[in-house]
């Protein structure tokens, strides 16, 4: 608007993570406040996804990084021309997008043409760090960095919650939970009535679970190689469980289903279970890969085409998030998803703690609380 604004910073607390494979450090570091169309949140809770940990190891993104992407909180301070939230709002973050590809614009902001470089560049989407140490650039994940006690995010990836609903707890809704949720509702969308098969039930596979049964599933298979997330699976909706290293998948579900399943969710990403996911279909079934799976064989003219089935990859549940959380919300007060069940709180100094139960598959879905 032709006039400067004075930059606030303040000092935060975060988990800065400094180098590729190190622990978590809390630490002090500054934030810039809210540039236009930016909000400041007070981060409550983060859920903790397996997605960090890639982040925190594998090198995807620019180090130092503060990590986090499932964070909910309150809004305390609103940038220049920002309409949609006010401070005082209850809020839940999701990832980042541009808000102006093609795929943006037609609701498939899951699929935006900048997805990788707002999610994984370590920058917000004027290029900038909005964290830093000193002199050091300090780098930002899914445009929001939530291990940490304030976070600046674009208000298109804030999206507006029920004051009613503990905040702490709706975090992995901007991620995890809406991953296997929307691919079900928002991308397979199953008739009422049809067969579903999920394998893995970790927060994505279980989210897939209690979406089928909003759907109407009339069976829903869960697939999985632990006994307590099986249970858990039964009782959030699956109509049979069965554990991959005791029985042949493909031939109960093929046996029960009648000639397989209708529709799959793979959220393993182990090449054995996807090819599993194909063979348990019946012809013309879909199966959609969640799970990030390495390079691998499959058998295009018998697995797909000669039976009209498809495989189709899907980022974030195909949600439009500030669309897609709220639904999630009014469901999960009505009862009807329970993804409560899924939780284990911790405090922000247990981080590493969370980490590993999250890693050995002891907590489905930590969260940990910021306040
Ligand atoms: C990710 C999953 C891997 C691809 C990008 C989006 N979602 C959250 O962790």
């Amino acid at each position: 608007r032709g006039y400067l604004q004075m930059e606030s910073i303040m000092k935060i607390q975060a988990a800065v993570t400094h180098a590729q494979g190190a622990d978590f450090a809390i630490e002090e570091v500054t934030l810039s406040g809210p540039k236009a169309n930016e909000v400041l949140v007070r981060i409550v809770a983060t859920g903790v996804c397996h997605t960090d940990a890639v982040g925190r190891d594998l090198g995807v993104s620019p180090y130092p990084i503060v990590l986090g992407h499932e964070g909910s909180g309150v809004v305390e301070q609103v940038g220049e021309n920002v309409t949609s939230l006010a401070p005082g709002d209850h809020v839940v973050m999701s990832f980042a997008h541009c808000g102006q590809c093609e795929n943006c614009l037609t609701g498939h902001p899951t699929v935006c043409s900048r997805f990788n470089e707002l999610n994984f560049g370590g920058r917000m989407d004027d290029h900038t760090c909005r964290l830093h140490q000193g002199d050091t650039d300090v780098h930002t994940f899914f445009g929001q960095s939530s291990f940490g006690s304030h976070v600046v995010a674009h208000e298109r990836n804030v999206v507006k919650v029920d004051k009613e609903v503990d905040l702490a707890l709706l975090g992995p809704l901007g991620c995890g939970i809406q991953t296997g949720a929307g691919t079900v509702l928002n991308r397979l969308k199953p008739d009422f009535g049809t067969s579903i098969a999920i394998y893995g039930c970790g927060a994505v596979g279980l989210s897939a679970i209690m979406a089928a049964k909003i759907a109407g599933c009339q069976q829903i298979f869960a697939v999985d190689v632990h006994q307590n997330r099986l249970d858990l699976a039964r009782e959030l909706g699956a109509t049979h469980a069965f554990n991959g290293k005791e029985v042949d998948v493909v031939d109960e579900i093929r046996k029960v289903s009648g000639g397989g399943v209708h529709y799959a969710v793979e959220s393993t990403g182990v090449p054995p279970v996807v090819r599993q996911s194909m063979h348990a279909l019946r012809p013309l079934g879909v199966v959609a890969i969640v799970g990030v799976t390495p390079e691998m064989n499959i058998d295009v003219h018998n697995d797909l085409m000669a039976e009209g089935k498809s495989m189709i990859g899907v980022i974030e549940g195909d949600s439009v998030p500030r669309v897609f959380i709220p639904k999630l919300v009014e469901f999960y007060k009505a009862g009807k998803f329970p993804f409560d069940k899924l939780v284990k709180f911790y405090s922000f100094d247990q981080i590493n703690e969370a980490f590993e139960a999250s890693a050995n598959g002891s907590v489905v879905k930590p969260i940990l609380k910021l306040a």
